[in-house]
């Protein structure tokens, strides 16, 4: 049996905007328009199509993207709702990447923010055009004009309005489409019925107008075959608009901005219309350009449903009784069940055996999907996402998506006693789930450490974990990686003796212990026979000199001495962390005819480094990172005085449209909770990004309390 849908039929569309802007409600008014559903499910009552996992129905927000359909005028709408809040970005990426056109949600009241913003800077990336669409329009919120200005100004001039809502006594009253300069009346009894109602009320007919007159220019604006219809006719025709705007879409000349109240259905079934009649299908948009036996550049895959059949994962998700779910689009060729296919990553022959198309948690069975479509597949063995499917001996890889590296870090331990294995294995699941949640062991710490982007996003997935798995964990701040150094030096000696009973321990030495800074020289009385620059593992330098005069210690003791040293710094001395940027001279010792050996010799260097050590005035040092924070202008005051408290310094700032990027570096040490932080001071509006910088001395009330908790190892003579 052939597709139910042709590639031209099909219309991939991501749902984006800020968290709580309304991308489920009206994925849930899509639905149920299009006679998907029987009833509108409401968010409040977690009851709607898309958001059906617990935690989403708990909190209120989309956690997890979710893949919708609905047919729609001889059209198939793949519907890509993903959560808008700042933690669960990487989805919203996920879901742009496979995505031919964006409907961005935009909550009048409350403006837009992080999501809307990433998820604009995503369709960029993509080159894909964008519909805004005003939410919530039927609540005497929805300042049409307002908004209006606020987003030409934040996001580009070229927003055009195409349906105008009509407010009487504050109340919704209909709506103009300004392409048809209909004024339509809607029943709001959550049908989505509609009635040309016949004239403009004369209140808004002269912005109407206007604002035909302004798409009219802005599709003049956007080729010059337009511009010199428009100057010798002064207008163009329906025809010309219609054409024009197709091209302007696609080109990204023109965002069309659409009202709707998706509650009471007002506003959808228009904006569904011209996802068919005016946005891109599969074909439209240029394919990608796939990496193939090392062809430079790529190949552009032919946009056709004949061929090989080539699927992108772009999410996966654990699904409580069914297993691993892989979400896939088609990028050549079209697949049916039962498909013998391997991962062009990682070499896994793989099974395509029952194709899905979904709808939230429910499933149906699909025969065939075409190029172009999105479906879904369950149980593979050894494919996650941003891989690639592909016949063997045919394989490509299509671009992976690049999602947004993590801005916290937590350490997990376990709260009882538990099986550590299954909580590795979980965390290692979760990341092929999530590719922004990250897990490793700290070598240094020996913790177990998460990232992510932020702490919802930690806490969410620890939950899960603790669902699925039954395993209680909890999160605490992770280690900080401090380091010791030293900003003096000294001499000093060490003698190793021990005789008991049979063969004895003896070795001394005589060291000289100071910061190694590249520009200043062994002191001259010492004579250097020999030195090394060792590379510490944890950063910085161990600058070893052998200047023994007279054969005071046998050469094959030396490296002796300098083991013990070595072990000295990986343990600490001063607070139990790391040494860096030390240089040890070894000038002197002694040696026994019998006793002395490698060991002898390596405690001795060990104890002898100690004691120089403390006798050099030992710091602590920090890592410091460097923020980027982004936020709208009002939040300043209150991102400042935080970032004060958390001793950091503002090295700039800046302003992008209406949001203000600040530059800071904070030390590792005061950015626990950071992310969570930002969010509750910018009402979710806040994110940001972090890179190392540098390491600094830790100030001295701080470096007190440090030393004070430290727990050092005690050391053996
Ligand atoms: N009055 C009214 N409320 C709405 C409308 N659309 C959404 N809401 C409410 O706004 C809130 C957020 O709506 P959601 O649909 O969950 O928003 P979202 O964009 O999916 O949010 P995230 O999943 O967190 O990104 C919910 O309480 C909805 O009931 C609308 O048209 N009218
Ligand atoms: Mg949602």
């Amino acid at each position: 049996m052939a597709a139910e849908f042709e590639s031209g039929a099909i219309r991939n569309v991501v749902l984006a905007g800020h968290g709580g802007a309304g991308k489920t409600t009206l994925a849930e008014a899509m639905l149920f328009a299009a006679g998907e559903t029987n009833r509108m499910g409401s968010v409040e009552d977690g009851s709607t199509v898309s958001d059906y996992h617990k935690d989403e129905i708990d909190r209120q927000h989309s956690l997890v993207l979710s893949m919708l359909h609905a047919k729609w005028k001889g059209h198939k709408l793949n519907i890509l709702d993903g959560p808008g809040y700042p933690d669960f970005i990487g989805d919203m990426k996920s879901a742009v990447r496979v995505a031919d056109t964006m409907v961005m949600a935009v909550d009048a009241s409350a403006g837009v923010g992080f999501g809307a913003d990433s998820a604009w800077s995503f369709a960029e990336e993509s080159r894909i055009p964008v519909l805004f669409t005003l939410t919530k329009v039927a609540t005497e919120h929805a300042h049409l004009e307002e908004t209006l200005d606020y987003l030409r100004e934040h996001f580009s001039r070229d927003i055009v309005p195409l349906e105008y809502p009509v407010y009487k006594d504050k109340a919704l009253a209909g709506m103009v489409n300004i392409l048809s300069m209909q004024y339509m009346t809607f029943s709001i009894d959550g049908s989505g019925k509609h009635t040309d109602s016949g004239d403009i009320p004369d209140e808004v007919k002269a912005r109407c107008l206007e604002l035909r007159e302004g798409l009219v220019e802005t599709l003049a604006e956007s080729s010059e075959e337009l511009m010199n219809e428009f100057f010798e006719n002064g207008t163009l025709t329906d025809e010309q608009i219609k054409t024009g705007l197709k091209a302007a879409l696609l080109q990204r000349r023109i965002f069309p901005l659409f009202a709707v109240s998706s509650t009471k259905n007002v506003g959808v079934t228009p904006l569904m219309d011209f996802l068919v009649e005016y946005c891109p299908s599969p074909l439209d948009l240029p394919a990608p350009h796939v990496a193939k036996d090392g062809v430079e550049g790529g190949v552009e895959l032919p946009k056709t449903s004949d061929g090989s059949p080539i699927l992108f994962v772009f999410k996966t998700v654990s699904e409580h009784h069914v297993g691993e779910l892989s979400f896939f689009r088609v990028y050549g060729g079209k697949v049916a069940s039962g498909t013998d296919l391997v991962n062009a990553q990682n070499g896994t022959a793989e099974r395509v055996n029952q194709i899905y198309t979904t709808n939230g948690s429910k499933r149906k069975e699909a025969t065939e999907l075409v190029f172009g479509d999105i479906g879904a597949v369950v149980k593979l063995k050894n494919t996650h996402t941003n891989n690639t499917l592909a016949p063997k001996g045919k394989e490509v890889v299509i671009p992976t998506i690049i999602f947004p590296g993590p801005i916290t870090d937590a350490a997990v331990v376990m709260k009882g006693k538990g099986d550590e294995a299954k909580v590795s294995e979980g965390l290692h699941t979760m990341h092929e789930e999530d590719p922004t949640f990250n897990v490793y062991q700290d070598p240094e710490s020996h913790e177990t450490v998460v990232s992510g982007l932020g702490e919802m996003h930690l806490e969410v997935i620890i939950k899960r974990l603790q669902d699925r798995y039954g395993i209680e964990v909890e999160m605490k701040p992770p280690r900080i990686p401090y380091r010791e150094t030293i900003r003096k030096s000294a001499t000093t000696s060490y003698r190793h003796k021990k005789q008991t009973g049979g063969a004895g321990q003896f070795g001394e030495v005589h060291c000289f212990v100071g910061p190694y800074d590249e520009n200043i020289p062994v002191p001259s009385q010492y004579n250097v026979r020999g030195e090394e620059f060792e590379e510490l593992s944890w950063g910085g330098k161990l600058h070893f000199v052998n200047a023994i005069v007279g054969g005071a210690i046998e050469a094959r003791f030396i490296p002796a001495v300098k083991k013990g040293v070595l072990e000295m710094l990986g343990r600490g001395v001063y607070a139990g962390y790391p040494i860096t940027n030390v240089r040890v001279v070894l000038y002197d010792g002694k040696m026994h005819p019998v006793d002395s050996n490698e060991n002898a010799f390596k405690t001795a260097g060990r104890m002898c480094f100690r004691e120089g050590f403390n006798m050099c005035n030992p710091k602590l040092m920090e890592p410091i990172w460097d923020l980027e924070i982004a936020a709208p202008a009002d939040y300043m005051g209150e991102i400042m005085g935080d970032l004060s408290s958390r001793r950091g310094r503002i090295m700039g700032m800046d302003a992008k449209g209406s949001t203000q990027i600040i530059k800071a570096q904070v030390p590792l040490g005061e950015l626990y909770g950071y992310a969570a932080r930002l969010r509750s001071l910018t009402q979710g509006r806040g994110s940001y990004t972090r890179n190392f910088s540098h390491y600094e001395e830790v100030p001295g009330d701080v470096e007190q309390k440090i030393v004070k908790s430290a727990e050092l190892e005690e050391i053996e003579d």
